[in-house]
């Protein structure tokens, strides 16, 4: 045998933090981290988005420590890692940038103000969250952090100007940190979910009047080859092997989850 383990996905002793994951894609990649063995933490918003997200972390038999730190406010972010070494007795050792927010406005109706929050939450959150976690994970000589990045790393689309431009310099900045950190046995990854079912695409996938799908709903079921939406279970198997020793000569790496949809031109219109 070539010595390899399955223990090599073992995530046993190791701290998380993923960030906004009180539901949605955050709450499945942290579930199943802990289902490898890690100790979870996560942030929200909001004392009240907080404290469901430990009910629900509860009601899953996982014992999280919850937050209250906004991804954009420094202060809060730093505090936040000194509340999460009290009470581990240690610092992450592996970081999920998962908070962010999406805005669909067309960009010549797009105000500065909702340009600069989508790309303050979704692109200077992860810069702040994983500056604040390098430190620790360089003293102790190894750290994973991963970014959640998009099909609109990589394309375009109307309405999402911001968002697109975010999650474009998210990739970049997975590549930057996996450049200046690679060094210290840092490896920074990121995973570009294709359309997930979850609050934040709800939208997308809403029942018309007649009770027809959304035409946007029938738009990605054609592009995936898959033909079918994403499900927040379909990231956790990839979540735990790049948070994993599985991945440890991964560096700079963006994993496309999308059911094909970026190697597919689309199904042609009956
Ligand atoms: P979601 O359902 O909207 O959840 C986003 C989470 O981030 C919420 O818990 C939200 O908290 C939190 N959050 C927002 N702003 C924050 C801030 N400033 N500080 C801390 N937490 C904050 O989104 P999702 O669909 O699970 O997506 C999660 C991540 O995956 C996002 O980065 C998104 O861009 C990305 N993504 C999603 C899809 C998809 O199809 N769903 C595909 C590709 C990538 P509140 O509830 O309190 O606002
Ligand atoms: C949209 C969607 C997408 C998804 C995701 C795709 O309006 O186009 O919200 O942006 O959230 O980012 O990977």
């Amino acid at each position: 045998m070539t010595g390899f383990s399955m223990d090599n996905f073992s995530l046993k002793g190791k701290v998380a933090l993923v960030t906004g994951a009180s539901y949605g894609i955050g709450f499945a990649i942290a579930s199943a981290l802990a289902a490898a063995g890690a100790e979870i933490a996560f942030n929200e918003i909001s004392q009240t988005a907080m404290n469901k997200g430990l009910a629900s972390y509860r009601e899953a038999g996982i014992d999280a420590h919850g937050y209250v730190a906004d991804v954009t406010d420094e202060q809060a972010v730093n505090d936040l890692l000194l509340d999460i070494e009290k009470d581990f007795d240690t610092t992450p050792d592996i970081l999920v940038n998962n908070a962010g927010i999406i805005k669909r406005i067309p960009m010549l109706e797009m105000s500065v103000a909702d340009w600069r929050q989508v790309v303050d939450i979704d692109l200077t959150g992860p810069f702040i969250v994983s500056k604040a976690v390098l430190p620790g994970m360089i003293r102790k000589g190894h750290g994973k952090i991963i970014n959640i990045c998009s099909m609109m790393s990589e394309l375009g689309r109307e309405t999402v100007s911001a968002y697109a431009a975010a999650k474009g310099g998210l990739k970049m900045l997975t590549r930057n940190i996996c450049s200046e950190y690679g060094e210290a046995n840092i490896q920074c990854n990121a995973i570009g979910p294709g359309y997930i079912a979850t609050p934040q695409t709800a939208p997308l996938r809403e029942r018309q009047a007649d009770g027809s799908r959304h035409p946007f709903d029938q738009f990605i079921i054609a592009k995936t080859p898959a033909a079918r939406w994403g499900t927040t279970a379909d990231l956790q198997g990839p979540a735990v092997f790049l948070a994993s020793d599985a991945s440890n000569f991964v560096n700079g790496h963006v994993l496309y989850v999308d059911g094909g949809i970026l190697a597919y031109i689309g199904k042609q219109p009956a």
